[in-house]
């Protein structure tokens, strides 16, 4: 092996030193160092402004930039540019103009990403404004350092040691986002510990906060709508209480005593046990501007979560619509409603939220899930830009046709004071950040979009793969086709044609599947059951207008679209109608032949990405390379498990045989079903 590396590198003492070093991944896609080489120290870096924020941006130049001088010019009347900026060049030098300082320092990681990728450095040109003014990460950490639905490792806020103790991480991590325009970040989980509002955790979030500034990252906090009860020793949480009232207003001054540039918070009430306004007979509205109107004086925001549902008759998915919609007009304007991108809970697919455009005097935001709860958690390959494009260039037609989610959320069709995104965040303390090597670029993509709903997966996962791995085209075009085929061969072997939900319950890790389980006495809109509702006559939840009527959330033409079986995309067929097994298909074949084929073809496809990444062992580190290697071996074992394990199960009820040029299951389903075979986190 070594003798191969050395064979392959002879003449290319750069590229040999490169592919010999140990690589952790802990740089992520910071790989500037390395192209800048030691030349740019000599260059002449300038700015017409000091301050922490311009100090980082000039010394990102100095250790990075191997190009022109390059001249940082504040304008502060350079209000619409928001913080973002444009950058010229001539033939002395570039020049990178901002309104805001953090524009500054996003102009300067374009530079460097136009080195790093090999775009024109010689006499670069762009004016970027970003798409949303609050990019933001969710983390659901806790303070006891555990992370829900987190597969990286432990919290990377070490709260046990703050405010004294400062790790190095909090800075990369800072660098991190600044590196790709996110600017804000949600620090504990919206199942929220009320302690996080005491005195004794605000001095610790103000530490991290202080190392985040010069990096343009703001810190926010998910708030426990009880806190005046649990942590402020009042006799309740009613928002429409003075004192309750009260209690919000004096905690905010106290936050921003501290933190002068808080961002809001973050607030998940009366959802999957949580308290909240309902708790008092009050409203999501009464609540959400109680605490916007403690936030106001200080510029703060509410992000008010729409991720609501109860074990109702109602369809779980028709829930968050009809809880919001009535409500819609009555928020402040320092209030926005997160909801997560489909109207379930972050599968490898649902349809868009059909409240995304349903509020029209009320600001709406995306939140996406950047941790793979429902994608292979951080063993599995699955590259999200691809989702995160098809939900935000979805077409709502609430404003007529072009009325994307990205359009109804970023100001673009609808003015809006505030406009933001969030994506749950997958970092945690592993050294690699993010648990597998790929998960790096789901992070790297989210942030990127939040600048640029425009870019397109494709782009993204290109810049990413140069800046990570090598530019050489070689490895490029195969890791960047594995990449983008990798979500879609994730419904395949999961959920194809719109199944959802069908993981396993009793372990509630959303890991493998489970399209058996109906635990006696569990919540049933728990159960997957609930949502495959699989029978004799066939499979999928009937939300046609002579099932839930869930259809009719959409706006027209798509609840006529989505309600008719003919007329519906079939990759979400089965979220929306319950289909008998031999229907045909567009292709022709019966429904269940297409189940057995789509099973089938997932697994098929991430074992060719097993062999694809042998093929890549020239181009790669030799850490990362065994590490992406073994994953692989496991993503392709446990797609077996849910092929044969939704297969088997599937054909108790149809009773149909499995095509004969479909691999045959090696599990059994009584083993499935006692789940010895079902993987663990
Ligand atoms: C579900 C997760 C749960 C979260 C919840 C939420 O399983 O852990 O608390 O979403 O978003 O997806 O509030």
């Amino acid at each position: 092996m070594l003798l191969r590396k050395i064979a392959l590198c002879s003449g290319a003492l750069l590229a040999c030193a490169t592919l010999a070093r140990a690589e952790d991944g802990s740089r992520l896609w910071l790989r500037f160092e390395e192209a800048a080489q030691r030349e740019a120290e000599s260059k002449k870096f300038t700015s017409n402004r000091e301050s922490p924020t311009v100090a980082v941006a000039l010394s990102e130049l100095r250790r990075c930039w191997r190009g022109k001088p390059v001249a940082l010019t504040l304008d502060e009347n350079l209000r619409s540019l928001k913080d973002g900026y444009r950058i010229a060049g001539d033939a002395q030098a570039v020049t990178i103009t901002a309104g805001q300082e953090a524009g500054l320092l996003y102009g300067v990681y374009h530079l460097l990403r136009l080195q790093a990728t090999g775009g024109e450095v010689a006499n670069p040109r762009a004016e970027e404004i970003p798409s949303y003014d609050r990019r933001i990460l969710n983390h659901w950490d806790n303070l006891d350092g555990s992370i829900e639905r987190g597969y990286a490792g432990r919290s990377l806020w070490r709260w046990d040691e703050l405010p004294a103790a400062l790790s190095p991480r909090y800075e990369a991590y800072a660098r991190a986002n600044a590196s790709i325009g996110v600017n804000g970040t949600v620090l504990n989980n919206v199942n929220a510990n009320p302690k996080m509002l005491t005195r004794e955790y605000l001095l610790k979030v103000k530490a991290l906060a202080d190392v985040f500034r010069p990096y343009g990252l703001t810190v926010y906090l998910s708030v426990n709508f009880a806190a005046p009860k649990a942590i402020g020793g009042l006799p309740t949480a009613d928002p429409l209480n003075r004192e309750v009232a009260g209690w919000w207003s004096a905690k905010a001054k106290e936050i921003y005593g501290l933190i002068p540039d808080f961002g809001g918070f973050l607030v998940k009430a009366n959802s999957e046990g949580q308290s909240g306004p309902q708790d008092y007979g009050r409203t999501h509205a009464d609540g959400a501007n109680m605490l916007a109107d403690a936030l106001k004086p200080h510029g703060g925001i509410v992000m008010w979560r729409a991720f609501v549902y109860n074990p109702t008759k109602e369809d779980r998915a028709k829930q968050a619509y009809q809880e919001f919609v009535p409500l819609d007009g009555q928020f402040r304007d320092n209030v926005i409603i997160q909801i997560k991108n489909g109207p379930v809970d972050f599968q490898p697919r649902e349809p868009f939220s059909p409240l995304f455009g349903a509020l029209r005097r009320t600001q709406e935001m995306v939140e996406l899930q950047i941790t793979q709860e429902y994608l292979g958690h951080s063993k599995q390959l699955v590259y999200l830009a691809p989702l995160f494009e098809e939900v935000l260039q979805s077409d709502t037609y609430s404003d007529g046709q072009g009325s994307t989610v990205a359009k109804i959320t970023n100001g673009a069709l609808r003015p809006a004071k505030v406009t933001a995104i969030a994506g749950v965040a997958n970092t945690g303390s592993d050294v690699s950040w993010c648990g597998h090597h790929f998960a790096q670029a789901n992070w790297y993509a989210f942030g990127r979009l939040a600048w640029n709903v425009n870019l397109t997966s494709e782009q993204l996962a290109d810049e990413w793969i140069r800046m990570t791995f090598t530019a050489n085209p070689r490895f490029v075009a195969p890791v960047k086709d594995l990449m983008m085929t990798s979500r879609e061969t994730c419904v395949s072997y999961m959920t194809p044609y719109g199944l959802h939900h069908i993981f396993t319950h009793s372990f509630n890790h959303h890991y493998g599947p489970g399209p058996w389980d109906n635990i006696p006495g569990g919540r049933h809109d728990w159960m997957p059951w609930y949502y495959h509702n699989a029978d004799s006559a066939g499979v999928g939840f009937d939300r046609s207008a002579a099932g839930s009527n869930a259809v009719a959330q959409y706006f027209p033409p798509l609840r006529e679209i989505y309600g008719d079986p003919d007329r519906c995309p079939e990759n979400l067929l089965l979220w929306f109608h319950h289909v008998p097994w031999t229907r045909a298909l567009k292709n022709g074949l019966s429904l269940w032949d297409n189940l057995c084929y789509r099973y089938n073809e997932g697994v098929q496809k991430v074992r060719e990405y097993g062999k694809t990444w042998d093929s890549m062992e020239p181009y790669v580190d030799a850490q990362r390379f065994r590490e992406v290697q073994s994953k692989l071996k496991v993503h392709a074992a446990d797609a077996l498990i849910w092929k044969d394990a939704c297969l088997l199960y599937f054909q108790t009820f149809s009773g149909l045989p499995i095509p004969a040029n479909v691999e045959p299951p090696v599990h059994t389903l009584d083993e499935l079903k006692r789940r010895e075979l079902i993987p663990i986190e």
